[in-house]
């Protein structure tokens, strides 16, 4: 879908200045003679107050910054657009999901959470993953995750898990982390949050990139038909590029060499036309259903198993566009989980009745008063009309006498809509009981889910999220607090629990661990999409590099869709053997090898021995052997990965070792690069010794 030409962007376009071929004014239109120096009482003396234009530029700057969210402060934003495969008018009257011929222009704001608004993109931490939807009937805000379940159970605790997993108060460390004593003190005494750090301490919280993670909407929230007849659904968002992530070494060394890699990788994405797809799915459930499992569906530290009901697909995201200007879009928009279109409504899950509270509380802050609907970006492309009136920067003119409802002068307009009209009626739930404060019994099982994410995760996945523990654990101070994360993480698994004590020197409990239940693969990274699409090689190469290779290899690649960038010892360009020229976009000081996902090594004596002779080159291939990357070599080129202590040596024309290529021959033939694509798509390859390959 490449249609960029949607109601909302025709509606955005009325708001989009260039300044190209312009004028210079001040902001009351008055065209500007001088920007260069202020008005002086002579060229060395004092500025004088009358310089209106100095004032209103100032002015401006010392403005320009508005508090970054409390929470998500750190996005990144894309245009896009949504296509209904099949219509669920069976289960919902919200038209974008009920008619197929519908499409449904999109904003989506991916996120970190802890993080300050310059911290780095590739922290361990969940992603928030937020769609607007704008449709005919009003927006519609979809504001998920990319993990399934959450820390808490009930919207009053959030602040004090905020402030655990914040930097501490007396010193504002550490940034972007939860690896300090305040965040595992909350996990260690609210042991709601199990389910919630198995997926943190997993992969899902490190992903290669926003194209390659899910999307959940975490609630349990309802789908009402036409008829008034009530079904509970989960939201899902399946990438087609499959499930990805880093690994824990390379995202701290990404988050110094490339702190915006991730929207990088976004913004790129959709520059070159890959336009990253996401499928939309629901699991729906029938009211009756709603008390036939172990766990509380109102209980958002509980997913609802894929395999015992399925997730039905049911449409596409597309995201076709990047921002014209980010604070305009990315920073300004406001999403809410309370703004809905007919045909979906809320649960009463206590997490999601308290965030029906503050998103709108805290744009008031952020964006400085009432009227924030009225910015471009957060307008509906449905009319607006209520008798609501001024406020801070209050954009609309309305006209007319009255402003209030009932009224006679203006018969009662704007009027009221019947359901049948799509007027937006509540659904009537029946709901009766005391006030209290308390939390349902059917909330208490805080670890059987837990358990099942562990004993759902393949080998790798499981000594990954030993080793997060570990680290995490290892940056904790306190030795009663470590213990305590042992203890309860004892209840989870008797296996996790021993190996994380062994890493940190506390003692597990045998015997207490929740009897696992269900197994549900499709909660393990290792069985999503596999494909090379989109990813990014290095390819390495040198003074007399063999240009018939080359081309032939840049031209599978993007056959594939691959992205290569030559990366050589500096950045000047390179004579190949027969004369011609390349320019190389990165040079060894510029480039690192965990910002690709695969490394090729071109041949050419010369070339190799000029990569060799900068130490920088056999750590960028080792380092890519570390990360469990694809490597190819190719003629002389092999003696890079020979030096790299990738391989040990060479005596077989072709090799393959487990996503490392490697042939003495200088070869152009379509095999080996396919073999390498191959070897890329498989995006790593885990069963790797991390020991040099004997090949002899
Ligand atoms: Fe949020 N959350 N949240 N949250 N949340 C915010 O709203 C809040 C929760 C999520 O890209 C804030 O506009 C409470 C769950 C995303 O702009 C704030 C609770 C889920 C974003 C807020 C939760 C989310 C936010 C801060 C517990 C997944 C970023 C700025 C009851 C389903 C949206 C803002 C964007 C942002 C409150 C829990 C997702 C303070 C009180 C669960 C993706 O209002």
């Amino acid at each position: 879908m490449n249609d960029k030409d949607t109601v909302k962007q025709k509606q955005l376009d009325t708001y989009r200045v260039t300044d190209k071929g312009e004028a210079l004014t001040t902001n009351q239109g008055l065209r500007v003679e001088d920007d260069e120096h202020s008005l002086k009482v002579s060229p060395r003396g004092p500025t004088i107050m009358e310089d209106f234009h100095f004032r209103e530029k100032m002015t401006h700057f010392d403005h320009e910054r508005i508090p970054e969210r409390v929470v998500h402060a750190r996005g990144f934003g894309a245009h896009g657009e949504f296509e209904l495969y099949e219509s669920l008018a069976e289960y919902t009257k919200a038209k974008f999901l009920a008619d197929t011929s519908i499409r449904t222009p999109l904003f989506v704001r991916f996120s970190t959470v802890a993080g300050s608004r310059g911290s780095s993109d590739t922290v361990r931490d969940v992603r928030g993953f937020a769609v607007k939807f704008y449709t005919e009937e009003g927006n519609y805000d979809l504001v998920g995750n990319n993990m399934p379940v959450f820390f808490i159970q009930d919207a009053v605790k959030f602040p004090d898990f905020i402030h655990a997993v914040k930097p501490e108060p007396p010193n504002e460390i550490p940034q972007a982390s939860s690896a300090h004593d305040t965040f595992w003190d909350f996990v260690s005494t609210n042991t709601e949050s199990a389910h919630m750090i198995m997926w943190v301490m997993s992969g899902r919280a490190l992903p290669r990139s926003f194209r390659m993670m899910e999307g959940f909407g975490v609630h349990t929230f309802r789908f009402i038909n036409e008829h008034g007849k009530s079904h509970f659904v989960k939201f899902h968002w399946k990438p087609k590029l499959g499930v990805h992530s880093l690994v824990w070494d390379e995202t701290q060394k990404v988050a110094g060499k490339d702190p915006d890699f991730n929207r990088r990788d976004l913004w790129n994405a959709i520059e070159q036309g890959n336009y990253p797809e996401f499928e939309l799915g629901v699991q729906i459930l029938k009211e009756e259903d709603e008390f036939n499992f172990d766990f509380d569906i109102l209980d958002a530290t509980k997913l609802w198993p894929e395999e015992i009901l399925p997730v039905r697909i049911v449409g596409k995201m597309t995201l076709n566009r990047n921002t014209d200007n980010f604070f305009a879009e990315t920073e300004q928009v406001a999403f809410h989980v309370g703004n809905l279109v007919p045909g979906i409504d809320f649960t009463n899950d206590p997490l999601l009745q308290g965030r029906l509270f503050s998103y709108t509380d805290t744009q008031l802050l952020r964006l400085g008063g009432p009227n924030f609907s009225e910015i471009p970006i957060n307008r509906p492309i449905a009319p607006v009309h209520n008798n609501q009136r001024d406020g801070m920067h209050r954009m609309t003119i309305n006209q007319g006498q009255t402003s209030y409802h009932k009224n006679s002068l203006a018969n009662n307009d704007p009027a009221q809509v019947p359901p049948s009209e799509g007027g937006y009626r509540h659904y009537e739930e029946k709901v009766e009981g005391r006030k209290i404060k308390a939390r349902s019994n059917s909330f208490e099982d805080h670890f059987s889910q837990a358990s099942m994410f562990w004993h759902s995760m393949s080998p790798i996945e499981q000594s990954q999220i030993v080793d997060a523990f570990r680290f995490e654990l290892g940056k904790v101070m306190s030795k009663e607090i470590r213990q305590r994360v042992v203890d309860v993480f004892s209840q989870v698994a008797e296996d996790l629990a021993e190996r994380i004590a062994e890493g940190i020197g506390a003692t597990s409990t045998k015997g207490v661990a929740v009897t696992p239940t269900a197994i549900s693969p499709a909660l393990s990274m290792m069985t999503k999409a596999k494909t090379a699409a989109t990813r990014k090689v290095a390819v390495m190469l040198g003074t007399g590099y063999h240009a018939a290779e080359v081309q032939a290899l840049l031209k599978e690649l993007t056959a594939s869709k691959i992205t290569a960038e030559i990366v050589s010892k500096t950045i000047a360009p390179v004579k190949g053997a027969d004369g011609t020229l390349i320019e190389p976009q990165q040079s060894l000081l510029t480039a690192a090898s965990v910002l690709y996902d695969a490394v090729y090594v071109s041949g050419g004596a010369q070339g190799v021995d000029e990569l060799l002779s900068d130490i920088a080159s056999t750590g960028f291939v080792r380092e890519a052997f570390q990360h469990y990357k694809a490597i190819a070599a190719v003629g002389d080129g092999v003696r890079l990965l020979i030096s790299a202590g990738v391989v040990q040596a060479v005596g077989e024309k072709d090799t393959q070792l487990n996503g490392v290529l490697i042939t003495e021959e200088q070869r152009t033939d379509k095999a080996f690069y396919k073999s390498f694509i191959d070897a890329i798509a498989q995006h790593r390859h885990w069963d790797r010794i991390i020991q040099p390959y004997p090949i002899k």
